[in-house]
């Protein structure tokens, strides 16, 4: 078995985004893409040698493929040992457990989240360090660095490997260790919560839908609600994980699960409904004719976590992206700890929690997540909000009203204008930036911007800036719209319009939020005058 050095050239665009690299899935697998990317990434975290790595993926197409390449890469760079996931898998927050579980140097996740997959779809691959989150920007920059002077990387011309069983094997010098996907985070979700009160929850009659939106949470969950908790065999539905997700869009709101949405909303709902996202870190939290808004289920989670065993001692912080509702800084407040607004995308968490200064954070995108990992956690999320019911003996509609009364609420959707057009969106977003300055004292469709910036966050714990995170329109009215175009995509723009307005009439807790909010839209529509500039009568998704 030998080591074959193959000469390369620096390939354009090898720039991680929010989350990792994600292209298109046959730009991955051109010649040397893959390659060069890994490559670039044990070129910029020292070398391998002697080192132990996670590996694993959401199970798209090219997950299989990516896997041995990378197996092969990592042997030749002198890798010691690698564990991974068997037959390729592991969710991105089980990564993240196994990665801390085990020390490891770090891990690769192959994952394009929520993109469709399939060949036609999107792939991605992001590293994650020793400390099991994602890669903060100083890693993926240099990340970058190096694939813009790649001239050669390294592979080991080898068979194979089966990756169907979990056992040890060879892979040349390098010791590959298949594991079950499940075990590690099955054993952290048993730490953390009061399974025994979810089982008898359960053996009550609760009844509960699952869809795991033929992604990689089917088997987290089948394994974790129907095999330990005892839920019916019916709960997880779209349980097996395909290489084209179904041909879905795995993305856990209310336009992307319509099935699920429609059932919880309709006659015959379940008291519980929760959707996950392709590579298992989001969650979408429904109860019986209630859709819960991620920015709130982060506050009720927060508020009422001392009812699970894990979270027993308290909270000692919450953080949440800027994005976000301010609905979390309330519970802060009220708990007396202190709340941190970070940019979107969850590397911005991970020395928060590594300093012990939050436990719980969240991103209005449906990602939710504790210290027990580095990740945000859509089961986790799930088994959470169990907990909580069973030791409340409330449906979910009453814990937000409850919630509410305390509160007030923060009412609150994201607009999305999906495959926009690049160069409009851009400039649409650059007039913006450069009229905040003037919008100060103006009134839109009856709203007066209060004050308005673009957002930057300086890091308390490492003192790194990270600037042009989205831009913020504060209203007088106790209203903020914030906009920002995503770094997920792989074709064209998405223009991200988030809008929120805080109530706290008791009279008026209840509104439709798109009504409530009905105000917000108008002025972001006066002032930017986006429907037209990108020529949409609306977003394509309300979350
Ligand atoms: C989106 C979400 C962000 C999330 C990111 C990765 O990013 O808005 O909150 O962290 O996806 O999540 P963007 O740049 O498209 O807005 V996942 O589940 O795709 O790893
Ligand atoms: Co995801």
């Amino acid at each position: 078995m030998a080591v074959k050095t193959v000469a390369t050239k620096p390939i354009e665009g090898q720039k991680p985004g929010t989350s990792g690299l994600r292209k298109q899935t046959r730009v991955f697998m051109e010649p040397g893409y893959l390659e060069n990317f890994v490559q670039s990434i044990f070129d910029a975290i020292g070398g391998l040698q002697g080192k132990t790595l996670t590996l694993g993926g959401d199970g798209r197409y090219f997950n299989k493929r990516a896997i041995q390449i990378i197996l092969k890469m990592a042997a030749a760079n002198g890798a010691a040992r690698a564990l991974v996931g068997q037959n390729g898998i592991l969710s991105t927050p089980a990564a993240s457990a196994v990665i801390r579980a085990r020390k490891t140097d770090g891990g690769l996740i192959l994952s394009a989240s929520h993109n469709p997959a399939g060949e036609d779809g999107d792939f991605g691959l992001k590293y994650n360090i020793p400390a099991g989150g994602p890669a903060p920007e100083a890693v993926t920059e240099a990340i970058y660095r190096h694939s813009r002077e790649i001239r050669e990387y390294h592979i080991l011309e080898a068979a194979d490997l089966d990756l169907s069983t979990c056992r040890e094997v060879q892979q040349g010098p390098m010791t590959v260790e298949i594991i079950d996907p499940v075990t590690i985070y099955a054993d952290l979700m048993r730490k953390l919560f009061d399974f025994d009160a979810i089982r008898a929850l359960f053996a009550g009659g609760f009844s509960m839908r699952f869809d795991a939106m033929h992604a990689v949470t089917g088997p987290y969950a089948r394994a974790i609600l129907e095999g330990e908790l005892g839920a019916p065999e019916s709960t997880v539905i779209n349980a097996a994980p395909l290489p084209d997700f179904g041909g879905g869009h795995p993305d856990p709101n209310p336009v992307y699960a319509k099935p699920l949405f429609d059932l919880m909303m309709g006659p015959d709902a379940p008291d519980f409904g929760a959707a996950s996202d392709g590579d298992g870190d989001r969650n979408m939290i429904l109860g019986r004719g209630a859709y819960v808004t991620p920015s709130d289920s982060l506050a009720v989670l927060a508020a009422n976590a001392r009812l699970a065993p894990g979270y027993a001692a308290g909270l000692k912080g919450i953080a949440r992206s800027m994005p976000t509702s301010r609905a979390a800084d309330r519970v802060a407040a009220k708990l007396g700890i202190p709340a941190f607004e970070t940019p979107t995308g969850w590397k911005f968490f991970g020395n928060l929690l590594d300093a012990g200064k939050a436990t719980l954070c969240g991103e209005e995108s449906a990602g939710t997540g504790s210290d027990h990992v580095r990740e945000k956690d859509g089961l986790w999320a799930v088994l959470l909000w169990l907990n909580i019911i069973a030791r409340r003996g409330e449906s979910v509609q009453e814990i937000l009203n409850a919630h509410w009364a305390d509160y007030g609420r923060d009412y609150y959707s994201r607009h999305d204008y999906e495959g926009v057009d690049k160069a409009a969106a851009e400039a649409l977003v650059a007039d913006l930036r450069a009229r905040l300055t003037e919008l100060p004292g103006q009134t839109f469709a009856g709203l007066t911007v209060a004050a308005a910036d673009d957002f930057s966050y300086n890091d308390p714990v490492d003192g790194s800036t990270s600037s042009g995170q989205g831009l913020r329109l504060f209203f007088a009215e106790n209203a903020r719209a914030v906009l920002r175009l995503s770094g997920t995509g792989t074709v064209g723009a998405t223009l991200r319009v988030y809008l929120e307005r805080f109530e706290d009439d008791p009279g008026k807790l209840a509104l439709d939020a798109q009504d409530a909010l009905a105000p917000v839209t108008a002025a972001v529509e006066e002032i930017t005058g986006l429907k037209s500039r990108l020529g949409r009568d609306g977003p394509d998704v309300r979350t």
